[in-house]
C-alpha cells in the first residue's frame, strides 16, 4: 500500500480524499494555489505546498509544478480527483515514467476512452449497443450529408475529444448540418487541439444513466449499480440519485453486465463510469466512459455501503478486489444536490465572496461533502461547486423528505446559491413521480434552449 499521497486537486474532493487517506494511515500532501492558502484541504493535509498563481493553468493544471511537488515531498502516488489533470493521459504517462503511481486507470486507457470515436468503435466491436452514426471522423460535407441521409434527422454533431456535453450541436436539416460541421470542427480544434467530429442520431428526451465500475489490476471487474443524472442544466448536473427510478432489476442486470463488458474491453483498472442514454422506449446506448472518480460518487457509496475512494486507492496500489458481483447489495435510496455559488435566478451567474453565516444540515440520513466554513472566502477562479448535499432513506420518498428538510436547514450567507432551485425541484410533483428527461430544468425555468 502507498505510504504517502499527493492530492492534485482542491475543494470538497481534496478534503474527501484526505479523509480517506487518514483512515487508511496514508500521509497526505496538499498542493494549493495562491488563492487557496486558507482552504480546508490545506488545513487538513499533513503537508501543503504552494504550486503557483490563482489561475488553474498556473497551479492545478501546471504539470511541472505538480510533479516537482511530488518529488520534493517524496510521495509514492498522486490522486488527481476530478476535473483538472484527472483525465489527462499525458499527465498519467509522466507520473508512470517518474515512478509515482497515478491513482486511476493506465494512460493508455485514458487516451483510448478520451477519443469518443475510438471508444465507440471499441464498444461496437465488443457487442455494446451504441447510437447509429458515422464510424470514423467526419471530414467533409458529403460524408456528413450521407450519414444524415442514412440515419435520418434529427442528428447530433459531437467532438471526438469532447464529452460531458461540450462541443455538441443538434441538427434538423442539411443546411444546419453543414454549418454545425464547420463550427464544431473549429470549436473542437480551439478547445481540445483535435478537430475530429462525428455525427450520430439524436435521441430525444433521453435519461442519463451511468454505471459505477470497479476493477483491480488482475482485471476482476464489477459494477456498483447505476446513478441517474438526468437533471442537468447546460450539461451541468444538478441532482443525481441511485438507484434510478427508470431502471428495474432486470434492466439493471442487463445494463450492468454490459457496463462490465465495456470496462473489460478497455482493459480498465480502478474506478470508472460507463455512461448510457436511455430512450423513451427503454432502449439504451453506450455514450462514453469516464476515467475518473466522479462528483456524484457518494450516492453510490450510500446505497452500497462502500468507500469508493478507498477502493480506488487500493486497486491503484495493485491490491485485489475482495468483492464479487454477487456480494454487491443495493440498499435504500440516495439523492445528491450540487450546491453551487451561482444564481439560478440570474442565468446561473457566479457568486463568489466571503461566507459570513454558515449553518450546515445534519441529522439522520444526511451527508455533506464540502470545503466550506464560516469566514471562508470563495475564490472566483474555479468551478463554483461549494458542497454536495447527500440524503439517504429506505425509499425514494424518504430520501426526498430528508432532502427537503436538509435544504431548509442549509444557510450559506450572503452568497447566491442553487439551494432555492433545489427547493423548487424537490417541491415539484413531476420530480416526485420521477417522470423526468434531460429537458426538465429548461421546462421548469422556462429557458428552453437548443443545446
Ligand atoms: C446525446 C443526446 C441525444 N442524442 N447524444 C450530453 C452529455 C453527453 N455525455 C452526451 N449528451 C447528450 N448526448 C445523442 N445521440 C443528448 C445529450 C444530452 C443530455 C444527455 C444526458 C443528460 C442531459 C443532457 C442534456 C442535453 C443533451
Amino acid at each position: 500500500m502507498f505510504s504517502k499521497i499527493l492530492i492534485a486537486n482542491r475543494g470538497e474532493i481534496a478534503v474527501r480524499i484526505i479523509r480517506a487517506c487518514k483512515e487508511m494511515s496514508i500521509r497526505t500532501v496538499a498542493v494549493y494555489s495562491e488563492a487557496d492558502r486558507s482552504s480546508l484541504h490545506v488545513q487538513l493535509a499533513d503537508e501543503a505546498i504552494c504550486i503557483g498563481g490563482p489561475k488553474a493553468e498556473q497551479s492545478y493544471l501546471n504539470i511541472p509544478a505538480v510533479i516537482s511537488a511530488a518529488e520534493i515531498s517524496d510521495v509514492d502516488a498522486i490522486h488527481p480527483g476530478y476535473g483538472f489533470l484527472s483525465e489527462n493521459a499525458h499527465f498519467a504517462e509522466i507520473c508512470e515514467s517518474c515512478n509515482v503511481a497515478f491513482i486511476g486507470p493506465t494512460s493508455e486507457s485514458i487516451r483510448l476512452l478520451g477519443d469518443k470515436i475510438a471508444a465507440k468503435d471499441l464498444m461496437r466491436k465488443a457487442g455494446i449497443p451504441i447510437i447509429t452514426g458515422s464510424v470514423t471522423a467526419v471530414r467533409s460535407k458529403e460524408e456528413a450529408l450521407n450519414t444524415a441521409r442514412r440515419i435520418q434527422y434529427p442528428v447530433i454533431v459531437k467532438a471526438a475529444a469532447g464529452g460531458g456535453g461540450r462541443g455538441m450541436r443538434v441538427c434538423h436539416n442539411d443546411v444546419r448540418l453543414i454549418s454545425a460541421l464547420m463550427t464544431c470542427q473549429a470549436e473542437a480544434q480551439a478547445s481540445f487541439g483535435n478537430s475530429d467530429v462525428f455525427v450520430e442520431k439524436f435521441i430525444e428526451e433521453p435519461r442519463h444513466i451511468e454505471f459505477q465500475i470497479l476493477a483491480d489490476s488482475a482485471g476482476h471487474t464489477i459494477h456498483l449499480g447505476e446513478r441517474d443524472c438526468t437533471i442537468q442544466h447546460r450539461h451541468q448536473k444538478l441532482i443525481e440519485e441511485s438507484p434510478s427510478p427508470a431502471v428495474d432489476p432486470k434492466l439493471r442486470r442487463k445494463m450492468g453486465t454490459l457496463a462490465v463488458r465495456a470496462a473489460k474491453a478497455a482493459n480498465y483498472r480502478t474506478c470508472g463510469t460507463v455512461e448510457f442514454l436511455l430512450d423513451r422506449d427503454g432502449n439504451f446506448y453506450f455514450i462514453e466512459m469516464n476515467t475518473r472518480i466522479q462528483v456524484e460518487h457518494p450516492v453510490t457509496e450510500a446505497v452500497t455501503g462502500l468507500d469508493l475512494i478507498k477502493e480506488q486507492i487500493r486497486t491503484a496500489a495493485g491490491e485485489p478486489l475482495d468483492l464479487k458481483q454477487d456480494d454487491v447489495r443495493l440498499r435504500g435510496w440516495a439523492m445528491e444536490c450540487r450546491i453551487n455559488a451561482s444564481d439560478p435566478a440570474n442565468g446561473f451567474a457566479p457568486s463568489p465572496g466571503r461566507i459570513t453565516q454558515y449553518r450546515q444540515p445534519g441529522g439522520p440520513g444526511v451527508r455533506v461533502d464540502t470545503h466550506l466554513y464560516a469566514g471562508y472566502d470563495v475564490p472566483p477562479f474555479y468551478d463554483s461547486l461549494l458542497a454536495k448535499l447527500i440524503t439517504f432513506g429506505p425509499t425514494r420518498h424518504d430520501a426526498i423528505r430528508v432532502m427537503q428538510r436538509a435544504l431548509e436547514e442549509y444557510q450559506i450567507e450572503p452568497l447566491r446559491t442553487t439551494i432555492p432551485l433545489h427547493k423548487q425541484i424537490f417541491g415539484d410533483p413531476t420530480f416526485w413521480r420521477g417522470q423526468i428527461s434531460t429537458d426538465y430544468i429548461d421546462r421548469l425555468l422556462g429557458t428552453k434552449d437548443s443545446s
